[in-house]
């Protein structure tokens, strides 16, 4: 392996790049399956054998790694260097003049190493800091070619790499992963005609309609400028303090008090493009169009208690089950869907579709499924990938286009901006995750990090010297903007002002809330209470109360009940007294729980209880099922290690009640065997992880002796047997029921949740 490496030029692609050998351009986006051999292999260069200079790469996984391999580096069998290939005889210690002598400063292979350190932080995003990132592929269902010439869309199968980042908005690099926070959820295709990114949120609408009041937003929302607190949270006086004096986030709030906030896995949530866009055809024709990502897996979630203790026991909750997915070969996929309309429908709308604060209810435009994303391959290096990546809103391709959303104008021009400081300069599209596919092509020069060698001197055009290149690719080729007009009615020159249907904020935020289960809108009320209880002035709270009641009576109540709020303020008086009325008063797809999926447990956890005694047997027969149903149940014992089963049969625990505690787990499973049922009593770590699994409402299969520990754990003594196969997602199992019951097991698991058992406040 190392004499084919060292036999093969530095960078081995680059004559190509620069449109030599056939001068043709890297093959187009294209994607084949991994091997099956490689499926799941990890990424960890140790446990890969590779000729190429690079991290194993999953062979032929798709174009986008493959271009990354010229830059992979792996280093094993490889002396150590410095960073000019020098390589280093000790790197144990500094250069002294004698063994207790003072270190010289001719030591370079020390400075070197110090100042390469010194500089290894970039500064973090300013929002969404906190990421994860995947590659994977989109693949085309059908041509779209009569609505867009986007080359993503133009033929059934086709696939174009992309790599995804998912975030969350608020906290730090290095906060929880389960915060109150909307998820950004960013796709960069790496497309044969460009970079395309949709920088999407797991929720259609936005907290402000203007880019003007974007920095307002996150200065408020960020933790607070004196003293630095709350990290990643929203529950503290100057976020609800601004979005109480902003009606227009009122529907946006809806959204983040709901489930939706606190999602179970990337792999469980929606994506949105959250603004209309525009689509193209050849022909120049262009259509609205809003984007729709929904999991197969279904959409869950948390629940808020859940949530706050996992963001203890595991912060990187999110970050670890993409990965793991991804590891396991349980690939995160989502259908890409399309609502589109014309000008002329939506000049009809109750509401403006430049409004990023409104949706378009999927019963007035239907979401067209169109193609799907898979996420296949775990990146090689966070940094180099998931953290150098560089999303911007301004990077479409022929065939899409913008619509006159003026927060998406102001996004146009701050995602570049930001780069350029966050990147160290104006290269930063050569970075390696970040290069496009398609060859690059112009007269930009220079600047901070360059890494092309332009040939020649012409840098200018047009010119003779080198025949006029690089030549403009004319309007057949090259990006059109669609030449949209302002309506003569609309003409106002210049001014500061909204349209007048974005005053409205209420409309759509009573249609969120109505369109919800009565589970969900009782969390949503609880969200409201819990953030707000949090706030220290009452005038804030009380403003909030009085706006939530223009958009629902109800709710307004129990979040005022929550607060202690008698009798409740005065509505604040509606910037419009008399908006249109809507189209669409109860849209259930809004609903998490109208999401299902595919109804599969792939990718869900399962703790499987056991102790010294324990009877394995049964217990190994239900991890056996989860297994070839995609999901993971792992054995949890008092410690880890192996340990004496009541049959003789095998168990060795991998986790122990204290460090993978029971709100880590989708569900659970109590063993038979008194002496095990015994061992788990004594532990105190047994009733709170029964507690919380319980209060959860998440599926618990009860097998023998172990009914025991749910009056230990203090659940209520009337859950017999008849009650417990009714729905509630507890199964009690005797000896010779297992089988049977592990069926059931397994059909309640896919329901996610069994909320019937659900009190507020808790029972247990
Ligand atoms: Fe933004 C990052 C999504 C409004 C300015 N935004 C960022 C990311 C996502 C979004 C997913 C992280 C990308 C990544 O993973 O690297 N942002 C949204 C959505 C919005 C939105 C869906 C409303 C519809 N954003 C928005 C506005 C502005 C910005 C109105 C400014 C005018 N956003 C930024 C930024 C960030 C960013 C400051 C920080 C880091 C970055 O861009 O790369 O430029």
């Amino acid at each position: 392996v190392q004499q084919t490496v060292a036999a093969m030029p530095h960078n081995a692609t680059k004559p190509l790049e620069h449109g030599f050998e056939n001068g043709t351009n890297p093959p187009a986006g294209e994607a084949v399956e991994p091997p099956s051999r490689l499926v799941g292999a990890s990424t960890l260069s140790e446990e890969n054998d590779s000729a190429k200079v690079g991290t194993a790469a999953l062979d032929g996984l798709n174009a986008t790694t493959e271009s990354l391999d010229r830059v992979r580096v792996d280093s094993s069998g490889r002396t150590l260097t410095t960073n000019q290939g020098v390589a280093v005889s000790d790197n144990q210690n500094s250069l002294k003049y004698g063994v207790r002598g003072p270190v010289l400063l001719e030591d370079f292979v020390l400075r070197e190493k110090i100042t390469h350190f010194d500089h290894e932080r970039i500064p973090e995003r300013i929002v969404h800091a906190r990421g994860s990132g995947a590659h994977g592929f989109f693949e085309c269902l059908r041509p779209l070619t009569d609505v867009t010439m986007a080359a993503p869309f133009r033929e059934a199968g086709k696939r174009t790499p992309v790599f995804v980042r998912f975030s969350t908005v608020q906290g730090e690099r290095g906060s929880k992963d389960t915060a109150r926070d909307v998820r950004g959820f960013a796709v960069k295709f790496y497309t044969d005609e460009g970079n395309w990114d949709l920088v999407g949120n797991n929720m259609p609408v936005f907290f402000i309609q203007d880019a003007m009041k974007f920095p307002d937003l996150v200065h408020a929302v960020k933790p607070e400028p004196h003293h630095q607190m709350p990290q990643a949270a929203s529950a503290h006086d100057t976020f609800w303090d601004f979005v109480s004096l902003m009606p227009e986030s009122t529907h946006m709030l809806m959204w983040v008090m709901s489930d939706r906030a606190i999602p179970r896995s990337f792999a469980t949530m929606q994506g949105f493009g959250v603004h209309t866009f525009r689509l193209v055809n050849e022909q120049g024709v262009s259509v609205f169009c809003k984007f729709h990502w929904s999991p197969a897996a279904g959409t869950h979630s948390l629940v808020w208690d859940e949530a706050v203790k996992i963001s203890g026991a595991d912060p990187d909750y999110h970050r670890r089950d993409l990965w793991e997915r991804i590891e396991a070969g349980n690939y995160p996929e989502y259908e890409l869907g399309l609502q589109t309309f014309t000008e002329e429908q939506a000049e009809q709308f109750s509401f403006d579709i430049l409004d990023a604060t409104k949706i378009v209810p999927e019963e007035l435009v239907p979401v067209i499924p169109v193609g799907r994303m898979v996420l296949n391959r775990n990146p090689d290096n966070f940094f180099a990938e998931t953290e150098q990546v560089a999303f911007c809103t301004a990077q479409v391709i022929p065939g899409i286009d913008f619509s006159n959303d003026p927060l998406l104008a102001g996004r146009i021009h701050s995602y570049v901006d930001t780069q350029i400081s966050r990147l160290g300069g104006p290269n930063f599209h050569e970075i390696p995750i970040n290069a496009p596919l398609v060859q690059v092509h112009n007269n930009q020069r220079d600047g901070m990090h360059r890494q092309a060698i332009h040939r020649g001197r012409v840098n200018y055009e047009p010119n003779s010297l080198a025949g006029g290149c690089p030549f403009q690719a004319g309007a057949a080729q090259g990006f059109v903007s669609v030449p949209a007009r302002i309506r003569a009615e609309e003409e106002q020159g210049k001014v500061r002002a909204k349209p007048e249907k974005f005053a409205d904020h209420y409309t759509q935020a009573r249609l969120f809330y109505e369109s919800q289960t009565p589970v969900e809108q009782c969390h949503i009320a609880n969200a409201f209470r819990f953030e707000l209880s949090k706030v220290t002035v009452p005038a804030i709270r009380e403003r909030m109360v009085a706006s939530l009641r223009n958009a629902s009576e109800d709710l307004a109540l129990k979040v005022g009940q929550g607060l202690g709020m008698d009798p409740l303020p005065d509505p604040l008086p509606p910037a419009l007294a008399d908006p249109a009325p809507p189209e669409v008063t109860k849209s259930p797809p809004l609903s998490l729980l109208a999401r299902p999926g595919d109804g599969s447990i792939r990718g869900r956890k399962v703790a499987l209880l056991v102790a010294p005694g324990v009877r394995a047997a049964p217990l190994l027969q239900v991890q056996q099922a989860l297994l070839e149903q995609g999901a993971i149940g792992r054995l949890v014992g008092p410690r880890i290690g192996p340990m004496p089963t009541a049959d003789g049969a095998a168990v060795d625990a991998d986790a122990s009640l204290e460090n993978e505690p029971g709100f880590l787990f989708d569900a659970l499973v109590l063993p038979d065997g008194a002496e095990a049922v015994a061992a788990l009593a004594q532990d105190g770590h047994t009733a709170e992880f029964v507690r919380d699994q319980f209060r959860h409402c998440k599926t618990i299969l009860v097998l023998g002796a172990a009914r025991e520990l749910l009056a230990l754990a203090g659940l209520p003594p009337s859950l017999d047997k008849a009650q417990a196969q009714g729905g509630t997602g507890l199964i009690l199992a005797g000896e010779g029921e297992e089988q049977a019951a592990t069926q059931a097991f397994l059909q309640a698991l896919a329901k996610h949740r069994h909320f019937g058992r659900e009190m507020d406040p808790p029972l247990v």
